[in-house]
């Protein structure tokens, strides 16, 4: 299952136009609230220069890049916890998000009536996400309480766990922010986990004015999806760059992702998308089911030092490919032949 970024916001933000640029894919896109009803979703390569780089050099045709999943979500207005607009639907599908990418609508159209307010925009969907996890906050509460009555020791400690962040939601203050000050508390996230904890990108969509208060990407997201349509001499002469590779290096970096490639039999590249800290033998088990039972080792090296040398066997005669065993620390850009 690849990592999965949300797209939301208020309605009218420019969310689909953001997923139709993203994703290439044709959605429905229009100027009125509640125009997404069902979450458009699509799973997109994840460009990587360094695949196309080894790919040339190795001489090998077949490039599989990795993936990342994007879900465009319904608009969320105010009192949504409690079931306006579209409530508690969109809400399930904020859930199975690994990302959140907040789009905040900072562009003016005369199909839109109201001004752009983006700060007021952010804070109604942050205290949406909160008052959520108020509500989820109160069931742990009520859960725990009865599990102590009924006199099991461990639940003691949760419930007060539970309790405080029920005080912390209750005074706006995000689990992120709650998390912050407990380390202790990230045990608890992992068993039921919470809207205002997962990782925000917050995008402002539409240059000016920028307001200088929110920490944000900014980006237009109809001139993304406009691009698309143009020849890449066509781009280079407006000296237009896209924005959709940062947002996907900011989602990476928020999941502390890193990048690994496997050349298999000399025949397919691909990279692979890993937490930091993943080891050798689990890298191989990503590629592999049964590669982490016949595990032997496995051969590491650099992606660019692959490039420089020309090739494996002229790396291999220059001592640049090392050999790792199953707990070695695969690093960004590592390219693994693994021996089974
Ligand atoms: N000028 C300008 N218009 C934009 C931009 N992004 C989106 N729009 C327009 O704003 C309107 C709403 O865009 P959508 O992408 O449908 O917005 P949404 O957030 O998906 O809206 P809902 O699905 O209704 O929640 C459309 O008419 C878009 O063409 C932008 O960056 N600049
Ligand atoms: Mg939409």
């Amino acid at each position: 299952m690849p990592y999965s970024l949300g797209i939301v916001g208020l309605p009218n933000a420019g969310k689909s136009t953001l997923f139709s640029a993203l994703s290439r894919q044709s959605v429905a896109i229009a100027p009125y609230p509640f125009t997404t009803i069902d979450p458009n979703r699509a799973v997109i390569a994840i460009l990587d220069e360094r695949l196309d780089k080894l790919a040339e050099i190795l001489g090998i045709a077949k490039r599989t890049p990795a993936t990342i999943e994007v879900i465009d979500i319904a608009g969320l207005v105010k009192g949504a916890h409690q079931g306006e607009g579209l409530g508690n639907q969109f809400l399930a599908h904020i859930r199975e998000t690994d990302v959140i990418i907040v789009v905040l609508r900072n562009f003016v159209t005369k199909d839109i009536a109201d001004s752009p307010q983006p700060k007021d925009d952010l804070s109604i969907l942050e205290t949406e996400l909160i008052m959520k996890d108020l509500e989820t906050a109160e069931k742990e509460v009520q859960r725990f309480e009865a599990m102590a009555r009924s006199g099991e020791k461990t639940a003691q400690q949760a419930l007060a766990v539970w309790k405080d962040m029920r005080e912390a939601f209750g005074r706006g203050i995000s689990a992120q922010q709650h998390v912050r000050g407990n380390i202790s508390v990230v045990d608890y996230l992992k068993e039921v986990p919470l809207l205002s904890a997962k990782p925000m990108l917050i995008v402002l969509n539409g240059a000016k004015p920028s307001p200088r208060d929110i920490a944000a990407s900014v980006l237009d997201a109809q001139t993304e999806l406009d691009a698309q349509s143009l020849s890449p001499e066509e781009l280079r002469e407006l000296g237009f760059i896209s924005c959709a590779p940062d947002i996907i290096a900011a989602a990476k970096k928020l999941l502390s992702l890193i990048t690994f490639f496997t050349a298999a039999g000399g025949n397919e590249i691909r990279s692979w998308l890993c937490k930091t800290g993943t080891t050798a033998v689990e890298a191989a088990a990503m590629v592999h089911s049964d590669f982490a039972e016949k595990f032997i080792k496995c051969d590491a090296l650099p992606w660019h030092q692959l490039v420089a040398a020309g090739g494996f066997t002229q790396a291999r005669e220059k001592g640049l490919v090392e050999t790792q065993g199953r707990e070695y620390t695969v690093q960004d850009g590592d390219v693994l032949t693994f021996r089974i």
